[in-house]
């Protein structure tokens, strides 16, 4: 017979995944919506302005505004900055993560990461991108 205790106490579930997530589209909408689903609290690691640049991402929303609308969509519970790309080890034990998410377009990338977590690789939205929309736009407005 379980106590009350450990009735009540269901361990957390903590998911984390990584990214620019800059002009937030659909894509990026399905990615965190099947990663939370995975889990009870998903953390957002949002790349900073400087990462961005040693990813050649110029990203047209600030950190701080990604960050914010990351904030306001219900699948994120958490937003945190990632500032370098050997950070995720430090993450996921700081955090006690169990699930480290990501598309399949970094499929293998971090699977040293297997030591510490599970690892999921989400296949992409396909037909939609960051680029793709600033492409469009530029075509469509000149
Ligand atoms: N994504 C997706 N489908 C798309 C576009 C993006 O599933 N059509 C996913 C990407 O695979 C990634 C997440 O959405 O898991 C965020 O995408 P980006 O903002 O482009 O992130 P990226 O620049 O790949 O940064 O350390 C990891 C890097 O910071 C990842």
């Amino acid at each position: 017979m379980k106590n009350i205790t450990q009735l009540k106490t269901k361990a957390l579930r903590k998911v984390i995944t990584y990214g620019t997530f800059d002009l937030i589209h659909m894509g990026h909408i399905n990615l965190l919506r099947r990663a939370k689903s995975r889990g009870d609290y998903l953390i957002v690691a949002v790349s900073t302005d400087e990462f961005n640049r040693l990813k050649h991402k110029d990203a047209y929303y600030s950190f701080e505004d990604r960050k914010a609308i990351l904030e306001a969509i219900e699948y994120v519970d958490e937003v945190i900055p990632e500032n370098t790309w050997n950070q995720k080890i430090k993450d996921v034990e700081a955090h006690g993560v169990d699930i480290f998410v990501m598309g399949d377009d970094w499929k293998g990338e971090f699977d040293f990461l297997k030591d510490y977590c599970d690892v999921v690789y989400l296949p992409r939205t396909q037909g939609v991108s960051t680029t793709k929309t600033r492409e469009d736009l530029a075509q469509k407005h000149g």
